[in-house]
């Protein structure tokens, strides 16, 4: 299918979408009680429809270090996955990282929908339109690490209103799972086929709506409905779904009825349940979206779990691997301060008295923030 054709065919689904996005109730300013919690409202909101559209939480000079650095990742990005060279025949960056920073794929498609990727959770695959001629062979998917490839990206892991809402989430002891930097360029940004992120809880006694935790998305462009992630509202709480079967009752289509696009500007800041059923459609438009990706869960729901997705099964994340990996959120919140010395500091409950032993300084980079993603706790 042309690229032309999908935008024709995806025009009523999106206005018919964005109707029943304005009517959850579930975006606005970011508020908090006098306790330092997400406002009941919201909460309530959040826990309702399985996600939330935050509206003007980073402020613009930083989204602007944000992007500033996205372009110069970009730039210097490899032509392939495994390349050493960018476009430009310089050495392509960042490949001294144990886990290689950039996923590249060619325009408009999808890698994961109907392959056994990510535990197989992407099971049916989207429209991949074609793209145009002039489009280059591969174009950059993902970008991982994001708290070591960018000083803006380390200072944004830690950023107290962020970490108040995973506070207000997950508990004060939550702990960090992991990240990742969804890129779509206008025109030639790939798929993300339907899906719930959680993996290992499903068959849990102790399985609730919660249980596999919520990602933050930091939105550095304004993104538009076919650029943007969709949700379908209330399915956090439906338990695993059958996605083939509900594609299937769709007639085969993607263009899944209920779901409505998670449409935000610049500096909004969306949280989306990971046991919500979540899509992104091929970005055939002229509009630019880099989402830094990063989420949390509950202490309970990661102590003791077996490893997936990124992480081999026979890890067992013991309280040594969450305390090594929820260091980063300390040193984050240190470089954050140091950077911006008059904000106030938020206080990461599970490393309150080790602040001077986790400063952000070049020795703590190495120790902590190099190669942390090894120690993602993916569930
Ligand atoms: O942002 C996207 O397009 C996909 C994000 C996603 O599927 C996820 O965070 O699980």
């Amino acid at each position: 299918m042309k690229a032309s054709e999908y935008r024709l065919a995806q025009k009523s689904y999106i206005s018919k979408g964005e109707a029943r996005a304005l009517a959850l109730g579930n975006r606005g300013p970011l508020r908090f009680d006098q306790q330092g919690k997400l406002h009941k409202d919201i909460s309530d909101a959040y826990w309702r429809t399985g996600f939330y559209v935050f509206e003007n939480v980073i402020d613009p000079a930083e989204i602007k270090l944000l992007r500033s650095e996205i372009e110069a990742l970009l730039e210097r990005a490899p032509v392939d996955n495994g390349a050493l060279e960018d476009a430009q025949g310089r050495p392509a960056f960042g490949q001294e990282f144990a886990r290689p920073i950039y996923s590249l794929i060619p325009p408009l498609t999808d890698p994961w929908g109907g392959t056994d990727a990510l535990n197989g959770r992407h099971p049916t695959q989207m429209t991949q339109p074609e793209s145009d001629v002039s489009a280059p062979k591969k174009v950059v998917f993902i970008m991982s690490g994001m708290c070591q490839i960018m000083d803006s990206g380390l200072r944004l892991y830690g950023h107290p209103d962020l970490l108040k809402i995973a506070a207000s989430i997950n508990g004060d002891d939550f702990v960090p799972y992991n990240d990742a930097i969804f890129v779509k360029q206008p025109g030639v940004g790939g798929s993300v086929s339907w899906h719930q992120d959680g993996v290992t809880h499903w068959n849990s006694p102790r399985w609730d709506q919660g249980i596999h935790g919520f990602n933050f998305q930091v939105q550095l462009y304004d993104t538009s409905p076919q650029s943007c992630l969709w949700v379908v509202p209330g399915t956090h709480k439906e338990g695993k779904i059958d996605i083939k079967q509900k594609v299937a009752e769709n007639a085969g289509s993607e263009f899944l009825p209920e779901a409505v696009p998670l449409s935000a500007a610049a500096g909004d800041v969306t949280i989306v349940n990971r046991q919500a059923l979540h899509a992104s459609f091929a970005n055939t438009s002229a509009d630019t979206r880099v989402s830094l990706t990063f989420g949390f869960h509950r202490r309970a729901s990661v102590l003791g779990a077996q490893g997936a997705l990124s992480q081999s099964n026979d890890e067992v994340y013991d309280e040594a691997r969450i305390d090594r990996r929820s260091q980063v959120v300390a040193v984050a919140i240190d470089a954050r301060q140091q950077f911006y010395p008059n904000e106030v500091r938020f206080q990461y409950f599970p490393m309150i008295g080790r602040e001077g032993q986790l400063a952000h300084s070049a020795e703590n980079w190495e120790r902590v923030i190099r190669d942390y993603n090894l120690h993602d706790l993916s569930i």
